[in-house]
């Protein structure tokens, strides 16, 4: 018998993995194909685990099994190198694995599993040689073994997954504030979109049959909502069917189901799609991924832009809640095809949206693609989370991509769209339910949204930060819009040359008892002098603060006109504000002058001429070389 210890390793990736905790139903199902052995699991994602206590239950096993997928290979190798300082075997499973078998390089590493992984696990752990082990990779004297792949199991014949090695997290498993269970009732997907890695990992489409999906569902008494994990749940239709028959005849439909699936599935059963409401399947994620049929042709999709406004009517019918899934920065979508893209999100019934940036997963065709036209910017995996985006596009660089992403993310969840959304919801009763239970669903989106923002913010000053090769400052200033920012520094710096006239005020004696051409000459030197100070410093701190990620600007990109270099363009600004301040003054004092109002000339007139002065140039100097710098027109000093 050996003493087996499975893992989910920490990593949390934002936005998503803070909206839902689900159990590790991959760990579950390969425990349950080891009885006869000593197996726990630790959920590090839904419990805080000290160093020490991990320690010392790695001490305590003979192997270490760790579940991975490509952002959290980095905290699975982690674990793996703890491991090592005990002897332990450690193996490696699941979507990266699988894909990068490779990664068993890593000297921590002792196998990786390729693929489904209840059968091969267990021949591990069982201690058979690895050379009779199909679908795993590992090192031998010679190098790296890949075995052939396993073929793939009958599902009905493999062992329900052990829900009973995870109750003690039970609490910690959620989804709209209540108590989430993962079911997966089938395997693998027959399309073949470019950005997916599920055809890969699993080959081919297989599905548990209806009365077992039932026998699994009643062992999950304990869960309100019940998200069935299939990629496209509604892939064979009939089966639905017959599940939902199940569900109902069975009473199975006092708590809610989640599922995913394809428009077109939808598009082409409406009937099944009443009968999954009936059985309370009130949430259904669907991939929109694009506005543009080109797009979707392009990701190999295989569905249309009228199947989705098909598809949503029929949910929206149904009162089933929508989920949609959208990506931000398609291969060859342009800034206006993603605007179209958030306001078709908008247009359309969605209740929930996701907006995920292009990310190039290892073993897909779009890694291919991005790999060879050298698109990918980042390599280190734990950044591929698909809220940053590790790739730029023949269209659309990395800034502004995070830019489109937050753009979407501010219209969808903006404080007004939230408020009518909730009406929205409050007004159906088939979607009430997310009022329920002192407004628990809502507020699960309220602190999502909240928590988002500032995750956003922070984001957005790192990319600027690598993106423009700046050093950013950790605590820097909040962010700000151009126009804000702009009239703030306006403010600053009309108030800081007022207080500097105001104390000149004494050594010009009495200032209108001074020859004419002296007055008229100083207003006008005043005025150039400061028009080019402050449009200089404004041009200069305006840039900076932008390459700093303090300024959060979201426009359309003109294309670039002529570069300049900061000096150049600090320079230039100078010269431009300092002339029209010139001709500025020079009309007001000949205005003055002409009407016979020479006496006017004071003191107290010059202050408020340079003070507007300083103002006007600072607004207009920050808010142009703002967009110049957004516009790239701005050459990099550092990078
Ligand atoms: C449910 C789900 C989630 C859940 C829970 C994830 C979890 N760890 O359980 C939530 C919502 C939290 C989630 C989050 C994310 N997900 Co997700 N998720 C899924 C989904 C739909 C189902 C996973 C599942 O439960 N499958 C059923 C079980 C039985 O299969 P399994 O876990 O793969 O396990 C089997 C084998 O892989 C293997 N195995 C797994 N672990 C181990 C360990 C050992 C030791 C061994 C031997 C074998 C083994 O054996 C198991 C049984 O055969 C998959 C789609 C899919 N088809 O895989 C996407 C998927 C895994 N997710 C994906 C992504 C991108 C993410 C996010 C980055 C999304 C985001 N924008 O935030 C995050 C990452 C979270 C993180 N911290 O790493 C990608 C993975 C891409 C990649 N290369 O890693 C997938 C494939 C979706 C896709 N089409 O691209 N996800
Ligand atoms: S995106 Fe969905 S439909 Fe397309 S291959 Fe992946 S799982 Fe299948």
């Amino acid at each position: 018998m050996s003493r087996v210890l499975l893992i989910n390793p920490p990593k949390k990736v934002p936005l998503l993995d803070w909206t839902l905790r689900y159990p590790p139903l991959g760990l579950m199902s390969i425990a349950a194909a080891l009885d006869g052995h000593e197996v726990e699991i630790l959920d590090m994602k839904a419990i805080r685990v000290k160093g020490k206590e991990l320690r010392r239950k790695l001490s305590l096993v003979d192997i270490v099994g760790i579940t991975t997928l490509t952002p959290s290979v980095d905290s699975a190798l982690e674990i793996c190198r703890t491991a090592k300082e005990y002897g332990v075997l450690t193996v490696l499973g699941g979507v990266h694995p699988s894909l990068m078998p490779q990664t068993v390089e890593n000297p921590e590493v002792d196998i990786v599993v390729r693929g489904e992984g209840e059968l091969t696990f267990r021949d591990i752990v069982d201690g058979k040689p690895p050379g009779s082990i199909p679908g795993i990779s590992y090192v031998s004297g010679t190098g790296v073994v890949h075995n052939p792949d396993r073929p793939l199991a009958n599902l009905d014949t493999l062992a329900p997954p052990r829900r009973d090695l995870v109750s003690r997290y039970q609490k910690q498993y959620r989804a709209f504030g209540r108590r989430l269970g993962a079911l997966s009732t089938a395997r693998g997907c027959p399309h073949k979109c470019s950005f997916c890695c599920v055809p890969k990992v699993w080959q081919g489409y297989r599905e548990l049959s209806p009365t077992e999906v039932i026998n699994e569902i009643k062992r999950m008494d304990k869960a309100e909502i019940i998200a069935i994990v299939d990629d496209n749940f509604c892939q064979e239709m009939r089966r639905v069917e017959e599940i939902c028959d199940l569900i109902i005849a069975e009473r199975l439909n006092d708590r809610l189901y989640s599922v995913f699936s394809r428009v077109d599935s939808i598009v082409q059963h409406p009937e099944v799609v009443a009968k999954m409401a009936r059985a309370n399947m009130r949430v259904v994620f669907i991939g929109i991924e694009a506005a543009t049929q080109a797009a979707l042709d392009r990701m190999n999709k295989k569905m249309t832009i009228e199947d989705i406004y098909r598809a949503c009517e029929i949910l929206e019918n149904n009162g089933i809640l929508i989920w949609a899934g959208h990506i931000i920065g398609n291969l060859d979508d342009t800034y206006d095809d993603v605007e179209a893209l958030i306001k078709m999100s908008k247009k359309l019934p969605i209740d929930i949206a996701d907006f995920t940036v292009i990310t190039p997963y290892p073993g897909t065709d779009l890694y291919r693609f991005a790999m060879e036209n050298d698109l990918i910017d980042e390599f280190d995996f734990t950044e591929y989370c698909e809220c940053e985006p590790p790739m730029h596009t023949a269209h659309l660089s990395r800034i502004e991509l995070l830019e489109l992403e937050i753009k979407a993310y501010m219209k969808f969840y903006g404080f007004w769209a939230m408020v009518n959304r909730a009406r929205k919801w409050s007004g159906n009763r088939e979607k009430r339910w997310l009022l329920e239970g002192n407004n628990r669903g809502i507020r699960s989106f309220w602190k999502f949204r909240n928590k988002s923002a500032f995750y956003f913010l922070r984001t957005y000053k790192e990319m600027v930060g690598k993106t423009e090769g700046t050093r950013i400052r950790k605590h820097s200033p909040v962010i700000s819009t151009p126009i804000l920012y702009s009239l703030t520094t306006g403010i600053v710096a009309a108030l800081i040359t007022l207080l500097l006239t105001l104390s000149a005020r004494q050594y010009y004696g009495q200032y209108s008892s001074l020859p004419l051409l002296l007055i008229i000459a100083d207003l006008l030197f005043s005025s150039v002098l400061v028009a080019f100070i402050t449009a200089v410093v404004a041009t200069w701190l305006a840039i900076g603060s932008y390459r700093r990620g303090w300024i959060f600007s979201v426009r359309m990109r003109r294309p670039a006109g002529k570069r300049w270099s900061l000096l150049e363009k600090s320079l230039l600004n100078g010269v431009l504000f300092s002339a029209a301040a010139l001709v500025a003054a020079w009309i007001l004092v000949l205005t003055v002058v002409i009407s016979g109002l020479s006496s006017q000339l004071t003191y107290g007139l010059k202050e408020v001429l340079v003070t507007v002065i300083a103002f006007l140039a600072t607004c207009i100097a920050s808010y142009v070389s703002i967009h110049a710098v957004r516009n790239e027109e701005i050459k990099r000093t550092k990078s």
